[in-house]
Parts: C-alpha cells; sequence; structure tokens
C-alpha cells in the first residue's frame, strides 16, 4: 500500500522535528517541566490536542495517523525521560565537582584550652594547705556589717573601716565582703576548736584602680584555732606555704605590722624569685617580695565566736591570690585576670 504524506502527518513530523531541538536546549527541571506540558500535558499539550482530534479524521486515515501520532508520543516520552536522567547524571556530577575535598590537606588544628592562671593557682594553694590540716570552707560574698567588720574587732569608729573601701549593698549594714576573714568567723561560730580552715575567694573594694589594685580580686586566708599554739606554729606553716608555692629554697621573712583582728601581727614577704634576693625591677631592688598578713587571732575576736581566749588561741594569714599568680606566672598587670583577653590567658598557658 502506497503511503500518502496527510498534512496530518507532515505536522506530526514537523512536531517531533521542533520538539527534539527543544528538548535538547532545556538544561534545566523546570524546562523539562515546561517542554513537557507543551507537547505532552494533558492541558494544552500540542501532541496531545492532535491525539484527542483523531476521531475526526475520516476512518482510513485515523489509523495511519492515530500509529504515528502513537509512536511520537512514546519517542517524546521516552526522550524526555533519557534527557532527565542525563540532566540528573550532570547535576550530580557538577555537585561533586563544587564540592571536591582534597583529602591530602593537612586537618585544622583545635586550639587546645587550659586552666585559668587564677584557678591554676587557687588549685595549688588547696594542694599545699590539705596536707597540713586544712579544709577549705566558702561562704556568701554578701556580708553583714557584722562578719565583715565588727566580729573581727572593726567597731563602727575605728580608722581600719578606711583602710579598705566598702561596697556598701545597705549602707552601714549590708555589703560585698572587703575580706574573706567573715567566712572564717562563720566556720569558729559553727565548730568548736581544733580549728584548721582555709577560704578562698572574691572580695570587693571600692578603691581607685590600677595595675595594682581590682575592685573584685581573690583573696586566700588560714586560720588555726587549737589550744597550744604559738606565732612559731604561724611561722611553719607560712614558711611551708611559700616553700611549696614558691620553691623549697625561699626564705620567709616576718615583719612587725598592724591589724585589728590579731595581735600581734606580722606581715610576711619571701626573697625575690626573679632575682634570689640580689635586687631587681620585680622586687624594687629590696631583695623581697611583699607576701601578706599574718598574726595570732586577737583575744577579743575569739571572744566574740563564743571561744574562751583563756583557752584558745589561734593564728591566721591572708595573702592576695592574683598577686601570687602574677608571681609565679608573669604578667605585670592584676587587670588581665579578668579581661578574658587570649593573648594574655595563652601567654601564660
Ligand atoms: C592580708 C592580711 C590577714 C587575717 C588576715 C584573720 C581572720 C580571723 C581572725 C584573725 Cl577570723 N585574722 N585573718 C589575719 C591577718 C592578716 O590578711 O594581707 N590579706 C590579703
Amino acid at each position: 500500500m502506497a503511503t500518502e504524506r496527510t498534512d496530518h502527518e507532515r505536522r506530526l513530523a514537523a512536531l517531533r522535528e521542533r520538539a527534539s531541538a527543544e528538548l535538547a536546549t532545556s538544561a534545566t527541571t523546570e524546562a523539562l517541566e515546561e517542554w513537557r506540558a507543551r507537547y505532552l500535558g494533558r492541558e494544552r499539550g500540542e501532541l496531545t490536542a492532535i491525539l484527542k482530534d483523531l476521531g475526526k479524521l475520516p476512518g482510513d486515515q485515523r489509523k495511519q495517523v492515530g500509529q504515528t501520532a502513537n509512536r511520537l508520543k512514546a519517542d517524546l516520552e521516552q526522550a524526555l525521560e533519557a534527557r532527565r536522567a542525563a540532566l540528573l547524571t550532570r547535576e550530580r556530577a557538577e555537585a561533586l565537582e563544587r564540592e571536591r575535598l582534597d583529602i591530602t590537606l593537612p586537618g585544622r588544628a583545635w586550639p587546645r584550652g587550659h586552666i585559668h592562671p587564677l584557678s591554676r593557682t587557687v588549685r595549688d594553694i588547696v594542694r599545699v594547705m590539705r596536707p597540713m590540716g586544712f579544709q577549705l570552707y566558702d561562704g556568701p560574698e554578701v556580708e553583714t556589717d557584722y562578719y565583715n567588720f565588727q566580729a573581727l574587732n572593726i567597731p563602727a569608729d575605728h580608722p581600719a573601716r578606711d583602710m579598705q573601701d566598702t561596697f556598701w549593698i545597705a549602707p552601714g549594714q549590708i555589703l560585698l565582703r572587703t575580706q574573706t576573714s567573715p567566712m572564717q568567723i562563720h566556720v569558729m561560730e559553727r565548730m568548736r576548736p581544733p580549728v584548721r580552715a582555709v577560704v578562698l575567694g572574691k572580695v570587693y573594694r571600692n578603691e581607685a584602680l590600677d595595675a595594682s589594685h581590682e575592685a573584685i580580686f581573690h583573696q586566700m586566708e588560714g586560720l588555726l584555732i587549737d589550744e597550744h599554739c604559738t606565732m612559731s606554729d604561724l611561722r611553719g606553716v607560712v614558711e611551708r606555704f611559700a616553700r611549696e608555692m614558691f620553691g623549697e629554697d625561699r626564705k620567709v621573712r616576718f615583719r612587725p605590722s598592724y591589724f585589728p583582728f590579731t595581735e600581734p601581727s606580722a606581715e610576711f614577704d619571701i626573697d625575690c624569685l626573679i632575682c634570689k634576693g640580689a635586687g631587681c625591677r620585680v622586687c624594687k631592688y629590696s631583695g623581697w617580695l611583699e607576701m601578706g598578713g599574718s598574726g595570732m587571732v586577737d583575744p577579743r575576736v575569739l571572744r566574740g565566736v563564743g571561744y574562751d581566749p583563756t583557752i584558745y588561741r589561734g593564728f591566721a594569714f591572708g595573702l592576695g591570690i592574683e598577686r601570687i599568680a602574677m608571681l609565679r606566672y608573669g604578667g605585670d598587670d592584676i587587670r588581665l585576670f579578668a579581661s578574658n583577653d587570649l593573648r594574655f590567658l595563652r601567654q601564660l598557658g
């Protein structure tokens, strides 16, 4: 049977050409979907429209055109799937290329943290004091006038109140502790002798700030109460402490001083770590470094917590922790300890 090229067949051939060409240039999933709707879509597909109109053709043409149109439809659907698969393969390849990793590059180093120099000092102080029988206590930073001053033999009109400028919360009544001593009073109130206590913590002073003065800093205090205890015991404990902290060959010297809560009182120094006593910038050419204060607990303080001063006596000593950390790790400005400046902290790490 001779095949006549009908108008319909020509239209289908042209459609095949056009659709194939357009498919070849559709490069995205959206373009493919748009293409599918344009030719094969249920609503506005060109080929779909032709297939729908087949019924209007005379019988002899209907079969012929119908076959061609259905073949075209199958071919276009197949071409679409092939194109979709090719696009997907390309997109995956491109994604892999984009995310290409050079697994031979050296790894990124995670910075290793370290304990803050102040915390290290606190930890070491406790490690030195514990074997000597001292127990660690901590307590409130907000105190009453009684515990911070009166119980320590500093009455309202006492000039010693001017020695440490106070941050008052309720003036004359509630304050931020200016020293760790009020906690020692709590300890003594709570227990009967013998007492061996060490208190470490924040203290607050309302004063002019500079390289050696901070409003918030840390103190350490040791307290021992027993029936027989003397200035020699104080000396022994302080010496042990200084040598454990700063080296076995440290010399310790005591100088007479005054504190309202101790009698007698003494400040203590160690020979300069830097120059071993020869004189240098750190010890201001004196050969000695000031460490802290100490003394035998004043009988009035003992009586205040209910201890009989004719039976019990005790000694106490205190020092600033930042100063110790500065001597051990270097650093010439107390303000750096609370600055969280990594340039400073890494240097001491
Ligand atoms: C210093 C001096 C000192 C005390 C603290 C104390 C505590 C009680 C009774 C008697 Cl409950 N004394 N503590 C004694 C002498 C000195 O500290 O320079 N601290 C930074």
